[in-house]
């Protein structure tokens, strides 16, 4: 049920002890330290109004009596990624009929599937065992070795080519790293297929049919200036050709993470990823493609009610809400602009959080209700990285917290809405999982993404591109993901990450400023970063007051990267 691209599958043992399923193609008998440590996170138990643990029903009796009071368009539901199970969509269909505000847009990978929907027409996937196929495979700003683990087997023994301002494990291996500036691969991506064109390595058969614009596309790439580009994004022009000698003639996956979408022009550089894709014929043939976050609902039809009225997610004012509901989620350390979140939120009416773990929201929050985790309660799952749809049933009973479906149970019956029973619910996801060797699968799942073309008929390419680099002064802010947490669940990093040679000493204190905040933090080495990044891992409490409150140009996407950042010493001690 986790935030993560694998979606194992998991067996638990009867002492209670979580194994990776062995059966399972991807899983393949191994789990990563989120569930191998999953029980040793302390929980919330009790339930808490204004401070003062309550038992659960009198919370729930709290949350009827506060919604009872706040009018619908004062009502704002806010859910976040902490588990991706389909029933956590549940208690929306109870905001849905109640007819309060929802969020719509992304704190996650908005930004990069605007731009896919843009050229493709929808957002299909590689899954690891359709990259078994592949002969060259591009990880562009992805880092598998802690995001998508069970990734790896499948790339084994492959060319290998890695796009990223990190020397990443994967980097270290691959037959070609770029470790390109941050910011900088719609450039890249524009004279990689400018290249491939002039070279003769397109594939003038897939364009002819499934890409007709592809001349006036070359027209455009001609717009860039290849030297001064290369320069500015320090890419080399012997890189670019390795690049495409080592693509040439080999079945390659392009394998596109978060990290190169997080700026306000976010969906042109996928879009220019997936041009570079078209150029070279990868859409529709087994092994090839291109592959991002996929849609992992497409498909998949739900039982409930969906609220019409939304907000962008990553600058919604909490202020203005008499009501807020918070469901897995930690806005007030995961959204942009922290400075402006907790202030906004502290200003709302009355804050709900329904969530496992204490965090910046839930000490902020008036109501607090301990939820179920995956184990106590029945739920599907769908994934961003494969087309798996698997059920998860209840496997551990417990006293503590309540689940998704039982909280909207209460509230339905409260204010008189119909809902489904929940055997209903499962049952109704139950009937579109389609088996394959014992392995349930969302239906319509394609054996070749693109094989029928694409739905709107051929690849759109763009007509045209914003190529100014920003030129702010200071250092790249870089948020990967980090290895022992789950945004910000689990494990929490802390501390800014700078080059040895970055004039910084290791454990010095540093105050990082951008437009949006300001914030203090010990400096911690990484020979692997390039001398103009800092990088400090995503869930790192305040990296958010560093960033904007600001959205991407397309697909409502939050824009954690936009904001070039300042570093200086700090005499301090902490
Ligand atoms: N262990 C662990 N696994 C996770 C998560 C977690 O928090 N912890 N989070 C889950 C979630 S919510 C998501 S969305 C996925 C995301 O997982 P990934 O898609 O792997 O995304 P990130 O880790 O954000 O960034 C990936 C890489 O992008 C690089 N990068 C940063 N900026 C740029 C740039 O401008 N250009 C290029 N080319 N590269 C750049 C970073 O150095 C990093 O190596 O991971 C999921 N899996
Ligand atoms: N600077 C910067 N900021 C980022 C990112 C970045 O790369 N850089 N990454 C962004 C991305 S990709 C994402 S996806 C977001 C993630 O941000 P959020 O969606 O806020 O997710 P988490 O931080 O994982 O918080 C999840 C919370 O969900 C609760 N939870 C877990 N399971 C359940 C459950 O079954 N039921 C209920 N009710 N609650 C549960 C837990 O208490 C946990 O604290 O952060 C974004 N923020
Ligand atoms: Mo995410």
């Amino acid at each position: 049920p986790l935030d993560c691209y694998d979606a194992c599958r998991v067996t638990v043992e009867e002492n209670g002890a979580l194994k990776g399923d062995k059966n399972h193609p991807v899983t393949r008998g191994y789990l990563c330290p989120h569930l191998n440590h999953y029980g040793e996170h302390e929980r919330i138990t009790a339930a808490r109004l204004k401070g003062k643990e309550i038992p659960l029903s009198e919370a729930l009796e709290a949350l009827v009596e506060v919604l009872r009071r706040s009018k619908p368009h004062e009502t704002l539901y806010y859910r976040g990624s902490g588990n991706v199970g389909l029933m956590q969509r549940s208690t929306e269909h109870f905001f849905a009929h109640f007819q309060a505000v929802g969020t719509s847009g992304s704190l996650c990978d908005g930004a990069g599937e605007a731009g896919i929907l843009q050229g493709r027409g929808s957002n299909q996937l590689l899954s690891p065992q359709m990259i078994a196929h592949s002969e060259a495979v591009v990880v562009w700003g992805r880092n598998p070795h802690v995001t998508h683990s069970h990734l790896l087997p499948f790339l084994e023994g492959k060319t290998l080519i890695v796009i990223d301002p990190v020397v990443t494990p994967l980097a270290a291996k691959a037959d070609l790293h770029v470790q390109i500036k941050p910011h900088c691969d719609l450039h890249l991506a524009l004279i990689l297929s400018r290249f491939a064109m002039i070279e003769g390595s397109h594939d003038i058969a897939f364009l002819e049919e499934h890409a007709p614009d592809y001349e006036e596309f070359y027209e455009l790439t001609q717009t860039v200036r290849i030297k001064a580009t290369l320069d500015a994004i320090d890419v080399t022009l012997g890189q670019i050709g390795s690049i495409l000698a080592l693509l040439q003639g080999k079945r390659t996956a392009i394998l596109v993470g978060a990290g190169v979408q997080k700026y306000r022009n976010g969906a042109e550089v996928l879009r220019a990823i997936d041009a570079f894709g078209a150029v070279l014929g990868l859409f529709g043939k087994a092994g090839c493609g291109v592959s991002f976050l996929g849609d992992s609902t497409a498909e998949i039809d739900t039982p409930f009610a969906t609220i019409k009225k939304r907000v962008s997610k990553p600058t919604v004012d909490f202020s203005k809400y008499n009501c807020v509901f918070v469901q897995g989620g930690n806005p007030l350390s995961q959204m942009p602009a922290s400075t402006r979140v907790r202030g906004s939120f502290a200003s709302a009416g009355f804050r709900v959080y329904f969530g496992l773990y204490e965090n910046e929201t839930s000490r902020a929050a008036d109501l607090v209700i301990p939820a179920r985790s995956f184990l106590e309660k029945n739920d599907f799952r769908s994934s961003y990285g494969d087309y798996t749809l698997q059920e998860m049933p209840r496997i551990v009973e417990t006293p503590v917290g309540i689940s998704e479906y039982d909280l909207t149970k209460i509230l339905c019956d409260a204010f008189g809405f119909s809902l489904e029973t929940e055997e209903g619910c499962l049952e109704y996801f139950r009937r579109q999982v389609e088996y394959y060797e014992g392995v349930g699968y969302r239906p319509g799942s394609p054996e070749v993404p693109y094989a029928e073309g694409f739905p709107n008929g051929t690849f759109e390419f763009p007509d045209e591109f914003d190529m100014g680099i920003v030129g702010q002064d200071g250092c790249w802010v870089i948020s990967p993901k980090p290895a022992r947490g789950l945004n910000s669940q689990f494990h929490r990093c802390e501390g800014a990450y700078l080059h040895p040679d970055a004039g910084f000493a290791e454990g010095e204190s540093v105050t990082l400023s951008s437009p949006a905040g300001e914030v203090w933090m010990r400096v911690r080495h990484d020979s692997r970063l390039r001398r103009d990044c800092v990088l400090i891992y995503a869930g790192t409490p305040d990296l958010n007051v560093l960033t904007p409150a600001l959205l991407s140009y397309e697909g409502e996407s939050a824009v954690f990267q936009e904001y070039k950042i300042k570093v200086e010493k700090n005499d301090e001690k902490f």
